[in-house]
């Protein structure tokens, strides 16, 4: 088979979470097209029972970022069509309703740094490196780091790392948002799945209007954004999973959701 024609990611599903592995090791799982296309086909329409994803990298690194073998003969047309199509299905990562893990080893650089702020809870082992070295390849980013890293880091902080092409570790990465959790080397897949197990206990729609809502609100203004909250917030107290989870609690028993 030609290489262009294996799956670039990996797909396996048990007890109702979905482990997506970005599998081109070869590459340090750099994002073609064809990967971009295949997550983007995922999360569009993730399967029915699915009730959270976990993303990893095959071999020792999540992602190199952008195939810079690709991107070197595109014009300036096609680059921004190239560029909307991954803000596209990084939206589709982040507002796909499902909580979204990712595994962080090895290279989480450029694109792939991208592709992690799309999820919604970050672990880290020790091999993580965090970097954006566009600067030092004479590109920019383009897959929706100005926005998803330029809130966690803040402007200054992005300017700066851009600037230098520094690389964060898996700890400074926590320090600063990059990563919720740094785990010991060879147990990010783990955690991963111990915190899945977890958050996929809670309500369906309260984990939905998390994921749909928080991200949407920080962009609006303020009143708008206390408006949504409280339909949200009636959305959720008024569903079935409430009145059980009110009365699990005053019942002292652990709460039995849809
Ligand atoms: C790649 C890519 C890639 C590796 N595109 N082919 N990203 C970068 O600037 C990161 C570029 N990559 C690296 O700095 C290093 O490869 C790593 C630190 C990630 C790993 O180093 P190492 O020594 O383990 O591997 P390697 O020997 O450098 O690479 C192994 C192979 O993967 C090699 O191919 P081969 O055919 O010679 O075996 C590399 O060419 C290939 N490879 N990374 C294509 N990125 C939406 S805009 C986002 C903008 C960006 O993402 S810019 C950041 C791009």
């Amino acid at each position: 088979m030609n290489k262009q024609d294996a799956s670039p990611i990996r797909i396996h599903i048990e007890d109702a979470v979905a482990t997506l592995w970005l599998s081109r090791p070869d590459k340090r799982n750099a994002l073609n097209d064809q990967t971009i296309a295949a997550l983007g086909a995922f999360f569009a329409n993730p399967p029915e029972h699915v009730r959270a994803v976990i993303l990893a990298g095959e071999g020792n690194h999540f992602s190199a970022g952008l195939d810079l073998s690709e991107h070197v003969s595109r014009s300036a047309e096609h680059n921004m069509v190239h560029s909307r199509n991954w803000h596209r299905v990084m939206d589709q990562i982040q507002f796909c309703g499902l909580p979204v893990l990712a595994v962080l080893e090895g290279a989480v650089i450029g694109g792939g740094l991208e592709l992690a702020a799309a999820c919604h809870i970050r672990i880290a082992e020790p091999s993580a490196i965090f970097q954006l070295p566009e600067g030092q390849r004479g590109i920019f980013v383009g897959g929706g780091a100005t926005v998803r890293l330029g809130r966690i880091l803040g402007a200054d902080r992005m300017t700066e790392m851009m600037l230098t092409g520094r690389k964060y570790d898996a700890a400074e990465a926590v320090r600063l948002g990059l990563a919720h959790y740094a785990t010991d080397a060879g147990q990010g897949m783990a955690k991963a799945r111990e915190l899945a197990a977890q958050v996929i206990r809670n309500a369906k729609l309260s984990n939905y209007l998390v994921i749909e809502a928080v991200a949407r609100i920080q962009d609006m203004g303020r009143d708008d954004g206390l408006f949504v909250e409280s339909l949200a917030a009636a959305m959720a107290q008024t569903s079935a999973d409430a009145q059980e989870g009110l009365r699990a609690f005053l019942e002292k028993r652990p709460p039995k959701f849809r």
